[in-house]
Order: C-alpha cells, then sequence, then structure tokens
C-alpha cells in the first residue's frame, strides 16, 4: 500500500488495513508465544505491557512504524499502552478517545491503537467491527447529545455510519482512529458474509447460521500518539486507570532508548513511574 493510499484510508474510513505485513512464519512465533502467556490467564488479559512480555520488535518494528507515521506524523509516542488480549472484549460499539473535547467532524485525534490478529478471520468470527467513517461522529451518549445542544459539534456527528466486519487474515495489519466506534467479536454470517450487523444483535445469531470462532483468539494491541495535548489528555487518563498493569510493566528499560530514539520514537514512562513508590533512574522522556 502507497502512502497516498495509507493518509486517503485512514481520513475516509477511520481506519487502515493493511494486508501482508507480517511473513506466517512471524505470526506462527506470536501466536505460539501469546498462546503460552494466555494459559492459565482465564481469558483474561496477562498483566502488563507487549513489551514486558516479549514482544519489543513489534512495538519497534519499521514497516508499523512507517505506516502510523503516514497518519500522525514523523514523531511517535509510545507511553506503554498495549496488551495482549487471550479473548474478545464484550460485543459493544465503543470509543477509546478519553478527555476529547474537540468535534470529530473537523478535526484529527492524534491517538491510533494498531491491532495484530493472531488467527483467521475470513472464514471465522471473532475479529474487528467498524463503523466505517465514525472517527467523524460521536457515539449516541447524553454527554455527546449535550455538546450538540451547546452547539461544540454539529448535530450530523450523532448520525451513525455503516457497521463493517474487517475480515482479517493471518499476517495483516490494522490501526484505527481511538474515535473511530468498533467493537470485537464481529459475528460473519455463513453464506451472507459480506452482511454485518451491530454488535448486539450479533450477540443473539444462532450459532448454525454464522461462521465458527476460534477456540484461542488471540491478539496484540498498541497504541501510539503524536506529540500534543489530545495524547497528554490520553496519556494522563490511562496513568489513572489500571495499576496492576503498570506496576508489571518493564518497558521503560526493554526499548532501547537509542533504538527507539531512531526510529522518532519517544518512549513515556509517566504510567510505570506514577505506580512505582521509589522513582526509577531508568525512567525517561526521549
Ligand atoms: O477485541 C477486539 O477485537 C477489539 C479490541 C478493542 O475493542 C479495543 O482495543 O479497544
Amino acid at each position: 500500500m502507497t502512502t497516498g493510499t495509507i493518509r486517503e484510508q485512514f481520513d475516509e474510513q477511520g481506519f487502515v488495513l493493511v494486508r501482508g505485513l507480517f511473513t506466517q512464519e512471524q505470526i506462527a512465533d506470536w501466536r505460539e508465544r501469546a498462546l503460552s502467556l494466555c494459559s492459565g490467564c482465564d481469558g483474561e488479559q496477562p498483566p502488563g505491557e507487549l513489551a514486558t512480555h516479549g514482544f519489543e520488535d513489534i512495538l519497534l518494528n519499521e514497516d508499523i512504524l512507517g505506516a502510523v507515521k503516514q497518519v500522525l506524523g514523523n514523531d511517535l509516542i509510545y507511553f506503554g499502552d498495549s496488551s495482549l488480549h487471550c479473548s474478545p472484549n464484550d460485543r459493544t460499539f465503543h470509543v477509546d478517545a478519553r478527555g476529547d473535547l474537540d468535534d470529530p467532524s473537523c478535526t484529527d485525534y492524534g491517538v491510533v491503537r494498531c491491532g495484530i490478529y493472531l488467527q483467521d478471520h475470513t472464514d471465522h468470527s471473532g475479529g474487528l467491527k467498524v463503523r466505517v467513517g465514525s472517527h467523524k461522529r460521536a457515539l449516541l451518549r447524553p454527554g455527546t447529545i449535550k455538546r450538540v445542544l451547546k452547539r461544540k459539534a454539529r448535530p450530523a456527528t450523532l448520525l451513525h455510519t455503516p457497521a463493517r466486519n474487517l475480515k482479517t487474515r493471518t499476517g495483516d495489519f490494522i490501526f484505527w482512529s481511538l474515535r473511530t466506534h468498533h467493537s470485537g467479536g464481529a459475528v460473519i454470517l455463513k453464506g451472507l458474509r459480506r452482511l454485518a450487523f451491530p454488535p448486539r444483535f450479533d450477540a443473539l445469531i444462532p450459532t448454525f447460521l454464522r461462521l465458527p470462532d476460534h477456540e484461542n483468539r488471540l491478539a496484540l494491541f498498541f497504541a501510539y500518539g503524536a506529540p500534543g495535548e489530545q495524547t497528554e489528555r490520553y496519556i494522563r487518563d490511562q496513568v489513572g486507570r489500571r495499576p496492576e498493569a503498570w506496576e508489571a510493566s518493564t518497558f521503560g528499560t526493554l526499548l532501547s532508548s537509542d533504538r527507539a530514539q531512531k526510529l522518532g520514537l519517544s518512549i513515556r514512562t509517566d504510567g510505570v513511574d506514577a505506580h512505582r513508590s521509589v522513582p526509577r533512574s531508568d525512567s525517561r522522556s526521549l
């Protein structure tokens, strides 16, 4: 995929799907490691971010960073927001932008989530569902209605866009705006694979009508931000959440600063620092 199409796809759709960015060997290796980390977690995420679990090469992967830079610009920040999912999230459309006070119809958002699904989701349900173009819309809820009534966002931001199941193959890479409405656990119908319903409706579709789920549905998620107020607000919000995840994270030492710096990636350890009683000498903002 060329630079132009990455940026265009993101602007139009709120997500980018890059086919075949990784080899089958890479995926098999990551999947084996993920399976062993997930065994004994009872479907929960193992605490700690991805570098802590030995996936630092993914966070520093030049192809991934190159694609994300087409959208966020050349300076990226990794602040420890990443995880291994051992099962899909609840089926519901949600957004992950935090403290987002700007009108989505006329502003960009500076943080993206990247996803690598470690199994096929063309012949299996359980992948990602998005509302196409919803990064320019707001989720319908009291706060966003109030913002429209106060004329801080345009009424059209409350209109929903169509749902689509992103049928990823092993080796594909996806990233999306944290404003994009999305859900895990997408159900693909047998025989009518292009149809996509809202997540709550998916939950009602009988098993015999849907493509099967994988027994172990594993996915890696990680976020990068562009320097700016939106990223700062997001980091401040995340630092206050999930203390056990921060306590288990050691990415400040694992992600070599020189290597990250050469790739245009700043490492921020605000979250780890806030949840450690003794300040760490190796914590830094590069
Ligand atoms: O589990 C998935 O496929 C979606 C993950 C998700 O909702 C998220 O990362 O916010």
